[in-house]
């Protein structure tokens, strides 16, 4: 029953395009009518009819430590009795720039801002600023937020420039912007010989065609790559930022990025972005440096207190080797199940991000992922929503396990797969 979902729904179709604030809310790509979300506590998220699921979207990533965490409420609640926004600096804004600067393998300094697609925007920038360069190389299949240089896919033949992936993109913004195919390091050097380039922009993990892994050698070589040809190397960490350790990808993977974006995590919940990078290149940003860039509520005093709350608590290394045991034990259940119903599917996983793709017998590049069976997709969520289970509705994003997963969430999971996938199939 989801009666006062529909109702909302019908209400906000009329006020917001698609009736909501972001396009992956809408269930285009699953079919049926999204769920309005009253409450979420622990792993569970509670829709405004009460019906409970156990989440695996977590806010897109931001929810780590699973919803409504006491420390985090905590903190929003003490800062915000002092005063929502003041628009002048804080010592709250100074402790989280701390942190993350103490935990980034590449900040020496950070900007604080209010979204991924700020972060992105800004460093692009920047990395044009430092470089004296326009052209930006990206990947196929990456998502780095709506920035106008971002919404921009291959032109017609593999070298040429870019044309526009949305509508109100001019074609003079998107020649700038050259996309090579994940994991392939030779299309990478091909544009990076062509042109001169400011910065290759890379998901270190590619969670936004589902979950798809740098092969071996792939980041170290895009370092490699741009200290040759003398681009920066932006390494977008708005998902796995604080996700994959407290050293994210970087340190994972054993790549230092020149610049490197955050969002997400950082905020514990509430509109926070972040890029940092080495001291030589973020004092060009104002009003240190020429680059401008601004916010109104840009190191909001609330916001920074999530988000210091948040990365205080990933201070307990319990965390990540709990959220990774539950990663790999959700993966490895639900690559089980495939087989054993003779499923044409494979999963992805790397710690708490997993992806269970299908129809496709491996994904490890952009052209592999195209070919997942999206309708079988959407017939398993639909089914696995049914049973209380609240997964991303699109094939092409990633399940976010949380600190709040326990090892029965996961067991019930995997019984509703079970069940979902012979009814889907
Ligand atoms: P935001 O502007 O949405 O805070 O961040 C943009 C962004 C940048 N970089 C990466 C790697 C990202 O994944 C994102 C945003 N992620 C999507 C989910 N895949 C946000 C969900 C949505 O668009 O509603």
């Amino acid at each position: 029953m989801t009666e006062k979902s529909k109702a909302l729904f019908s209400r906000a179709a009329c006020l917001m395009p698609g009736g909501v604030n972001s396009p992956v809310r809408a269930f285009k790509a699953v079919g049926g009518n999204p769920l309005f979300i009253d409450r979420a506590d622990g792993c569970k998220i509670y829709d405004a009819d009460g019906n409970a699921y156990i989440d695996y979207v977590s806010s897109w990533g931001p929810m780590i430590l699973g919803h409504n965490n006491a420390a985090v409420r905590e903190a929003v609640l003490g800062a915000a009795s002092k005063g929502l926004s003041f628009g002048a600096p804080t010592e709250a804004e100074v402790k989280l720039a701390e942190k993350i600067v103490s935990l980034s393998p590449c900040a020496e300094m950070v900007r604080m801002v209010n979204s991924g697609t700020e972060a992105v925007m800004s460093a692009l920038r920047l990395a044009r600023a430092y470089t004296g360069r326009s052209k930006i190389i990206k990947f196929e299949g990456c998502y780095h937020g709506h920035a106008d240089s971002m919404l921009v896919k291959a032109g017609s033949g593999a070298l040429t420039a870019g044309v526009p992936d949305s509508l109100g993109v001019s074609n003079s913004v998107a020649v700038e912007t050259l996309t090579a195919s994940y994991n392939d390091l030779a299309s990478a050097e091909a544009l990076l010989k062509s042109c001169d380039v400011a910065c290759v922009i890379v998901e270190p993990v590619a969670a936004n065609m589902g979950v798809v892994l740098p092969r071996e050698g792939f980041l170290s070589g895009l370092r490699a790559l741009c200290d040759a040809y003398g681009a920066l190397l932006i390494i977008d960490e708005v998902i796995t930022g604080f996700r994959l350790g407290s050293g994210g990808a970087q340190e994972y993977y054993g790549v230092k990025a020149d610049l490197a974006t955050y969002g997400k995590i950082i905020g514990g919940g509430m509109p926070v972005g972040a890029y940092g990078g080495r001291k030589e290149i973020m004092e060009l940003v104002a009003p240190s440096g020429p680059v401008y860039q601004a916010g109104t509520l840009s190191g909001n005093p609330v916001a920074m207190a999530a988000g210091l709350a948040q990365l205080n608590a990933l201070e307990n290394q319990d965390v990540y080797s709990h959220i990774g045991r539950m990663g790999a034990k959700l993966a490895a259940g639900l690559a089980a199940i495939a087989k054993r119903q003779g499923l044409k599917a494979c999963v992805n996983q790397v710690g708490s991000l997993a992806c269970l793709f299908m129809g496709i017998e491996s994904a490890d590049d952009y052209e592999s992922v195209k070919k997942a069976d999206t309708g079988l997709y959407a017939r398993y969520f639909r089914e696995m929503l049914a049973a209380g289970v609240y997964l991303a509705p699109s094939q092409f994003e990633a399940m976010f396990v949380s600190y709040s997963h326990s090892e029965a969430d996961i067991d019930e999971t995997l019984n509703k797969a079970e069940q979902a996938l012979k009814r889907a199939a």
